[in-house]
């Protein structure tokens, strides 16, 4: 192994070089190096060191994989001390990113130098955490407070020219990281420079406004989550006591944040974001081409498909039945592009010329003869879809992937109709679909490992996070869906209003209970999905029948004012509606129950079940080949708070023994919907996790 910290001389200067890839990490060998560097620097004649990142970045944090086992000798916090108190000017030349513990690092040299597009950043509290190597107190010696509180409650990271004028950095340079860094330090001896430690600064002002607005827009952006409270509380710190105080104030929020359950959901979320497209399968084999699209439906399924590939730069045919829907999918993807262009995501000139140079539509499938890529998205119809395909593989160039957006159909069997099933996939795209993040890749029997890989390859263009699925009824996330939703309507059934389960999951921290998110996708789709289980539904099955009537009343959510909740003049947040209360109550008698009470706890743990136990279900038959993947699923697609680092996370976290002995316990009243799943009972009795399936090899 190479050394991960290099010391070399150029005249006067001491180079101090980071090599650990692939982002620099201070994990401990690069602590221990870095100590011993400056150590070296301050033995030798060199007149000013320059600490640097080799290959693409800086330094991009400490080492997240290293949390949660027994901390090794120097922490980071004395490594940055050491720096800051090396006996000569230590100067930092960074680029590509400086995140977290690596802008730290910066922090501690006296002078500071960053290339154009460097990230300069304190990201920890997307990670549950907070800076704890003096970042919340050298920030605000530089920047003022309520550029630190900025910057530190948000995560979010500034470019160089923000970062010079707010005084976090000195200059911004030229050339690459060492010929700046050579520049900069050649300069500081000429002009005299000393040492000029961060930490020695005077402590900012107090800003009573600043620390009341931060407060303010954490109470609406950052609701559930303790670490940017922790950050606030930290940074304020800086401005209330001497450096030595404010440092183990830092350390003392630092400790408590890492013992927090919302910490390892966090680092759980950001390993699986990364480790969710590594698949054994398309390990090292190459996507086919992909630029030029076709896209056959233009609904808002098939118009937001369309918009996402043009925003990635992809050349995009829409195929609509006659030159009306053709008419109508153009506004509506030149509406959502207009919306890009609103959030600034887009400028209006790009606007244009992707509508006048890589957008057509077509009424004539033989438009798409020399596309790569085929994705269809029109009715839920196996006799539909079959047609289309079969009009695809007319037209198709050999080679070319044909994709399905169903959310359920059996893709095995609308591949089998094609002379090229090894060439069709899944692509299960998320409502609208130029936002949604999640693409399900649903691999079917036949499909190719390069398909699979050229679907991956697709996801990363158009900037979603893709998970491999295996084909059943749903996929990973409706079939998961459907289970934990009948178990919120088994409950609304025995007592619970829908009301209160969608309070209830909202303070464990969805976004929206189901009930909400029944009326905002519309309740015409789940009478349709209930129409279409109808005939192999089980006697057993509970069915909410006060849904179906609320269809029949043409209550069909907040398209049309009314739902479960009423929906005044346009609103988005409904009001409750005792109407819906006695339809559901009518639906107790009927069934011959009497209604009981539930704790909001115990929905929340009721509901949480039966999405683990699907969740194993969906695991255990290959569904979703990790349960990393059922978690990626929910946190990307269906809302689920990330701090809790997906469902079978929170499993693991809030043990699974327990968990099954609850299952167990209300199988005893309702076998058939609370059959432990297998899976989940071999691992309580071999005493292990979901984790433990995961593969991780860190
Ligand atoms: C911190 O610093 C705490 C301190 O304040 C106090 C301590 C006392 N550690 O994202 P990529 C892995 S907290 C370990 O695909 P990119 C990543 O898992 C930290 N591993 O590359 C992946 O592994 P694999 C604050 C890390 O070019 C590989 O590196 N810092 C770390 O798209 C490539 O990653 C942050 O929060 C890490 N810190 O983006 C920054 N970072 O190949 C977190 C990455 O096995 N990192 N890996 O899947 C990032 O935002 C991006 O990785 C970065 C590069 C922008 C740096």
């Amino acid at each position: 192994m190479t050394d991960p910290v290099r010391y070399d001389r150029e005249g006067d200067v001491a180079l101090i070089t980071v090599a650990n890839p692939p982002v620099n990490a201070l994990g401990h060998a690069v602590r221990q190096g870095l100590v011993a560097a400056i150590e070296r620097f301050e033995a030798d004649d060199a007149r000013i060191a320059v600490i640097l990142g080799e290959g693409r970045l800086f330094i991009g944090g400490a080492d997240i994989s290293e949390f949660g086992k027994p901390p090794a000798d120097p922490w980071l916090p004395d490594v940055v001390n050491r720096i800051e108190a090396a006996t000569k000017p230590v100067v930092a030349a960074i680029h590509g990113a400086a995140l977290g513990g690596g802008l730290e690092v910066a922090l501690g040299c006296h002078y500071r130098v960053a290339l154009p597009g460097t990230k300069l950043g304190l990201p920890e509290v997307t990670l549950g955490i907070l800076p704890g190597a003096g970042g919340t107190q050298r920030t605000p010696r530089l920047t003022g407070l309520p550029k630190a509180l900025e910057m530190i409650t948000s995560g979010t990271p500034v470019d160089p020219k923000t970062a010079q004028e707010i005084g976090l950095i000195d200059r911004v340079g030229e050339g690459d990281a060492r010929s700046a860094g050579l520049a900069y330090a050649r300069d500081l001896l000429e002009q005299g420079a000393e040492r000029r430690p961060v930490g020695a600064m005077p402590k900012p002002a107090a800003d009573a406004d600043a620390v009341a607005a931060t407060e303010a827009t954490l109470q609406k952006t950052a609701k559930g989550l303790v670490s940017p409270f922790h950050a606030m509380k930290a940074v304020v710190a800086a401005s209330e006591m001497e450096i030595d105080a404010g440092l183990a104030e830092e350390r003392r929020l630092f400790n408590e944040l890492m013992e927090t359950p919302q910490r390892e959901g966090l680092i759980h979320a950001f390993f699986l974001e990364r480790k969710v497209s590594q698949l054994p399968e398309i390990d090292g084999v190459a996507p086919r081409e992909l630029s030029k699209v076709g896209v056959i439906g233009g609904g808002t399924m098939g118009a937001g498909i369309a918009t996402a590939a043009l925003l990635a730069g992809l050349t995009v045919t829409l195929i609509e039945r006659d030159d009306e829907a053709a008419a109508k999918a153009r506004g509506t993807i030149e509406k959502n592009l207009a919306g890009a262009v609103k959030r600034g995501k887009l400028a209006e000139a790009e606007r244009d010329t992707i509508l006048s140079d890589a957008f057509a539509t077509s009424t004539d499938y033989s438009a798409l003869s020399d596309a790569d890529l085929a994705i269809e998205a029109v009715f839920e119809s196996m006799e539909v879809k079959k047609e289309v395909f079969g009009q695809l593989d007319a037209v198709m160039k050999p080679g070319a992937v044909l994709a399905t957006n169903t959310s359920y159909l059996d893709i095995d069997e609308i591949a089998g109709s094609t002379s090229r099933p090894a060439d069709v996939i899944g692509l299960h795209f998320f409502s609208p679909a130029h936002v949604m993040k999640l693409l399900e890749v649903v691999v079917a029997d036949k499909t190719a490992n390069d398909v699979t890989a050229t679907a991956f390859a697709l996801a990363k263009k158009l900037r979603k996070i893709a998970v491999r699925a295996g084909v059943c009824d749903g996929f990973i996330g409706n079939r998961i869906l459907s289970h934990y939703r009948g178990a919120a309507d088994r409950m609304v059934l025995e007592g619970a209003s829908p009301y209160q389960v969608d309070s209830a999951l909202r303070d464990f921290g969805f976004a929206m209970g189901p009930y909400a998110v029944a009326d905002l996708a519309g309740l015409d789709i789940g009478f349709m999905t209930r129409q279409r289980k109808e005939a192999t539904r089980d006697p057993r099955d509970v069915v909410p029948t006060w849904a179906d009537e609320l269809y029949h009343m043409g209550r069909l959510g907040q398209k049309t004012g009314r739902g479960y909740y009423i929906y005044e003049g346009g609103a988005r947040t409904g009001e409750p509606d005792p109407e819906v209360e006695a339809l559901v109550a009518q639906a107790r008698e009927a069934a011959g129950v009497t209604p009981r009470s539930f704790t909001d706890g115990e929905i929340q743990r009721r509901y949480m079940a039966a999405m683990v136990n699907e969740g194993a279900r969906v695991v255990g038959e290959g569904i979703a080949q990790r349960p990393l993947d059922v978690d990626a699923v929910k946190l990307f697609g269906y809302g689920f708070p990330r701090y809790r680092g997906g469902p079978m996370k929170w499993a693991d976290m809030t043990g699974l023994a327990g968990l099954l002995d609850d299952i167990r316990a209300w199988e005893k009243d309702d076998p058939y919907f609370w059959a432990p799943a297998p899976l989940l009972e071999q691992l309580v009795s071999d005493n292990t996790n979901f984790d433990s399936l995961n593969g991780w090899e860190r």
